[in-house]
């Protein structure tokens, strides 16, 4: 029998919706983990698993037969939760405990160990599906700290199976990481897997570090030696589907008038009305970790320090509604509207308002009308494992304008050396980067975007895909000569 890749994640690459509580659409996701797995699991032998984004309370078994028949087409396999499990599991240890954790969020962070049980009852339920559907010499890529028990349960079961595990999310220090009860059981489910991909060397030497420090393993470079087997940690820095920004970008310009949307109209006539003006972007899911609050109060600190901009720039904030159900999160959206209020209030006049904020998910099309029209992306997480943001705004500068202000506290940062690299507590710092930004010579844009979207190019989303399941691959070799000695 033909090995196979089993992919799998929190959430399923399908869009699954019931209507009329009868007639199922599933159509796939358009997402960056979805299309950099594609040459995996579409090109690939494989098959995908996770959650379907549904209740077991709102399907019945006719509904059940019709969404795996429809996820069967698009190689998935679709898994359930009850209520209580997603409770527990998703809003609960999920994202009460390891998210904040692993952002150094240590206010935020409960300790629970209800919601610890349901993390470890969902862990070892996706784990169940897989080992079901497993082969012996089948390779199997978990993805994210949804699942860092799977790779563990996965082992224990099916050792000749190959198991890849990647976190899209920064790892702590150790003194942070330290203060979870479930320290131990996290790290060995971690290394249940072969190879362990973090976004950064700093994420990696972190996970090393806690390694050797909490389960005394002996760690050297980038390998872990446990009693029959050598664990493999690496860096693979995710990367985005360049061409698709690309292109869309040049599509965008090619638009006539009346093919333009509503939006982009609107943006168009910013610049008439507030001739020689600059829109300054900022894009993110509402999350405490991204700095949103941070950024709006470094732009009020950026009007009073330097009022000869009032009127010259606008900030365009389009927040993306995220994980609302947790209270830190309902906290922050009240928060970020009393301020994106006050400051429209300080300082707007008759024709000007500071910040434009749009509190929703937007199309695909809008999100590159703002790419290509804003001149200054400010985007200032306090913790982020990457940031595509980041990546995408600048594969949509064809023309290479656009100065692009980040946080030093994203992993992108690391590969883009050539953006005004920024602390995001430091708001005077700030409002010098975007007086920097607004002043740079169109020369010295085109110099520092040329050399990051050369670097962007040359390692985009598929190449990491490819670049992890070859290094995976890699550790078969490592568990032979391992044995063989
Ligand atoms: P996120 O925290 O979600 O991802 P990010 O990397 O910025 O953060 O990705 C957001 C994605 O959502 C981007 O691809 C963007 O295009 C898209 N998006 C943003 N606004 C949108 C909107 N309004 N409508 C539709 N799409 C929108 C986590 C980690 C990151 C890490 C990624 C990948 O927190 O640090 O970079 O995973 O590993």
């Amino acid at each position: 029998m033909k090995n196979k890749t089993i992919i799998v994640s929190n959430r399923l690459p399908l869009q699954i919706s019931i209507e009329n509580n009868q007639d199922v659409t599933v159509s796939p996701s358009v997402g960056g983990l979805a299309t950099g797995m594609k040459s995996v699991h579409q090109e690939g032998d494989s098959l995908w698993i996770g959650w379907s984004g549904l209740t077991e309370e709102e399907v019945n078994p006719e509904i059940q037969t019709q969404i795996n028949n429809a996820a069967e087409k698009e190689k998935c396999l679709a898994i359930n939760l009850t209520e209580k499990e997603l409770d527990d599991y998703y809003y609960g240890f999920s994202n009460r405990t390891i998210w904040p954790l692993f952002h150094y969020f240590m206010e935020y962070t409960k300790f629970d160990e209800e919601q610890w049980k349901g993390y470890k009852q969902v862990n070892e339920k996706f784990a169940e599906k897989i080992i079901e559907n497993l082969n012996d010499g089948d390779t199997v890529w978990v993805h994210d700290y949804q699942l860092l028990l799977v790779p563990g349960i996965i082992k224990a079961s099916k050792p000749n199976v190959t198991v890849g595990f990647f976190l899209h999310i920064p790892f702590p220090s150790y003194e942070v990481f330290r203060t979870l009860p479930w320290r131990e059981s996290l790290l060995k489910g971690m290394l249940g897997a072969d190879l362990l991909g973090f976004h950064t060397y700093d994420y990696e030497r972190h996970f090393l570090s806690s390694v050797s420090r909490i389960l005394r393993h002996e760690t050297q470079f980038n390998e872990i030696t446990l009693k029959n087997r050598i664990v493999k940690v690496d860096s693979f820095p995710m990367g985005i589907d360049y061409e698709k920004f690309e292109q869309a970008a040049l599509e965008h310009f090619e638009k006539t008038q009346d093919q333009k949307s509503e939006l982009q109209v609107r943006l168009d006539q910013h610049l008439d009305t507030q001739p020689g003006s600059k829109m300054i972007l900022s894009i993110d899911r509402l999350d405490y970790t991204k700095g949103i609050a941070n950024r709006i109060q470094a732009f009020e600190h950026f009007l009073e320090k330097y009022p000869e901009f009032k009127e010259k720039v606008r900030l365009i904030m389009l927040a993306v509604p995220s994980r609302s159900n947790v209270p830190q999160y309902q906290k922050l959206k009240r928060e970020i509207d009393e301020l994106v209020g006050r400051i429209n209030g300080k300082f707007s006049t008759v024709s000007w308002t500071p910040i434009w904020y749009f509190y929703r998910s937007m199309p695909f099309d809008n999100l590159i009308d703002l790419y290509t029209s804003c001149d200054i992306a400010l985007l200032t997480p306090r913790r982020d494992g990457m940031n595509l943001v980041a990546k995408e705004y600048i594969a949509t500068r064809t023309d290479l304008s656009g100065v692009l202000i980040l946080s030093e506290m994203a992993g992108a940062a690391h590969e883009m050396n050539e953006a005004l690299i920024i602390n995001p507590n430091n708001y005077d710092q700030i409002a010098d980067a975007l007086k920097q930004a607004y002043e740079m010579p169109l020369k010295e844009q085109k110099s520092r975007n040329r050399i990051i979207q050369r670097r962007l190019k040359r390692y985009g989303i598929k190449k990491w895909a490819d670049e992890f399941m070859k290094a995976l691959e890699g550790t078969k070799v490592n568990h032979i000569s391992k044995k063989a000695k």
